[in-house]
């Protein structure tokens, strides 16, 4: 018997389960790094996701799709200046993940768009997903919940 390494184990589950930590999903040469989202209002139809996704090999990549388990739709999308003004719209024929490069979603810039939310996203919850890639494929992430108005991803315990 171990009983002290399956106490050992039972503590870290339950230290994991009391906050949305963030992590990093790996796929062939990428790394995408700290999923996140917002927490949104009772009724809200969309959410934004965001990370950092780093491409460590020789060829490039494109992100081309995925889906979300809290919504019916996903799209990746684009902040725009025109005008003055701030528009988003959808990014057409795929995000490219440069060679030995990163693409950094964030609510300025590249975000993904969760549309059609099924329920309301609760903080400090962690919410799956995939991330379609050209080359690696299918990815499965978690997203971690932030506050409502957080501007990056949330880390606990440092
Ligand atoms: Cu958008």
């Amino acid at each position: 018997m171990h009983i002290p390494s399956l106490l050992g184990a039972a503590a870290l589950t339950a230290t994991l389960a009391g906050s949305a930590l963030a992590a990093d999903f790996k796929a062939g040469n990428l790394v995408i790094h700290d999923p996140w989202t917002r927490a949104t209002p009772r009724g809200a139809p969309v959410a934004g996701g965001y990370a950092v996704i780093e491409n460590t090999g020789d060829q490039p990549d494109s992100l081309t799709g995925g889906s979300f388990s809290a919504s019916s739709g996903f799209s990746i999308h684009q902040m725009t200046m025109k005008d003055g003004v701030m528009s988003m719209g959808p990014v057409e024929g795929g995000l490219e993940i440069p060679a030995h490069g990163s693409v950094k979603l964030d609510p300025s810039g590249f975000h993904l768009m969760f549309t059609g939310l099924t329920r309301q996203l609760k903080r400090h919850e962690t919410v799956g997903g995939t991330l379609v890639f050209k080359n690696a494929g299918t990815v499965s992430v978690d997203y971690a919940v932030g506050s409502i108005g957080a501007r990056g991803p949330e880390h606990s315990g440092h």
